[in-house]
């Protein structure tokens, strides 16, 4: 496909920008940090989302120069907000292919090489539910080295796999994503049961839990009284240019 062409010079020409999508702590309504998402300001095309592209990519070379493209650019933008005092963490979604690779453990030691304990903190990779099935002893012993790095793990995606609870249990991660297909319907029908359960066992097996697609103040409402930890979605903010999602996150300091 045409895609994988152009990705190369998409890398080269400073086409790819990530976009900014707040995340707010439902303990005290603040941004408490953002998740980055990649976009491609496609020559012909105009701004395109991973959607039109990501798949192609997977599986290729490729997959690995936009993921240390994704975590350069995260990592730079961590030290900055660092350097001005400002208390935000930042989620990275990692492609399936590279966590998975021989190169993932040399590629994070070295961007995070001349990172100290502050800005690695603050870092969150993300990694698909669906990822974390794939290859259990290399999923288990890459999660450990990202822990040994200082850095946090989600599990994105929560609830559209098939994570056993003993998988579940092994797994070192920190923080679940539950799935915006489960959130958005969540007061009718039985999303809202599987929404609480999911905050059941995360909680049991305390990991902090974010709520992904709040769409609507009746569901962050009832996602304070389960308990949930933190939101992201449209309610709140699409994902946005760094200096605009910035600029949002000012009206609640
Ligand atoms: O906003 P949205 O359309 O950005 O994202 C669509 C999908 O693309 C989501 O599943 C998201 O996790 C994924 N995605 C967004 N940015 C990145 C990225 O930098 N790397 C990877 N691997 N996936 C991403
Ligand atoms: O798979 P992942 O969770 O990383 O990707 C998040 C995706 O969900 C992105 O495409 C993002 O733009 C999108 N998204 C974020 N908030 C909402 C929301 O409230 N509603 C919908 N429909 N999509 C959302
Ligand atoms: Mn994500
Ligand atoms: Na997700």
């Amino acid at each position: 496909v045409r895609v994988l062409e152009q990705i190369e010079s998409a890398l080269e020409e400073n086409q790819l920008e990530l976009f900014y999508q707040p995340r707010l702590s439902l303990q005290n309504g603040r941004v408490d940090g953002f998740e980055a998402l990649i976009r491609w300001h496609h020559p012909d095309e105009g701004l395109l989302s991973p959607a039109h592209f990501l798949e192609h990519i997977e599986y290729t070379e490729h997959a690995r120069a936009l993921g240390l493209f994704v975590l350069n650019t995260a990592v730079s933008e961590i030290k900055r907000f660092v350097s001005q005092g400002v208390p935000y963490t930042l989620s990275v979604n990692l492609s399936p292919s590279h966590f998975l690779s021989d190169q993932f453990q040399s590629d994070i030691r070295d961007i995070l090489g001349p990172c100290n304990r502050e800005v690695r903190s603050r870092l969150i990779l993300e990694v698909l539910e669906t990822t974390a099935l794939d290859d259990i002893d290399r999923v288990l012993e890459n999660l450990s080295f990202c822990r040994s790095q200082g850095v946090d793990i989600a599990l994105d995606d929560f609830g559209t796999g098939y994570s056993s609870l003993n998988h579940f249990r092994k797994l070192d991660v920190q923080e679940i994503k539950i799935d915006r297909s489960f959130v958005s319907d969540m007061l009718d029908g039985d999303d809202g049961m599987i929404v609480e359960a999911i905050l059941k066992l995360s909680h049991s097996f305390k990991r902090r839990v974010v709520a992904e697609g709040i769409e609507h103040p009746a569901v962050e409402a009832r996602l304070i009284e389960l308990g949930c930890e933190s939101a992201q979605g449209y309610l709140y903010s699409r994902p946005l240019p760094l200096p605009d999602a910035l600029a949002w996150a000012e009206q609640f300091v």
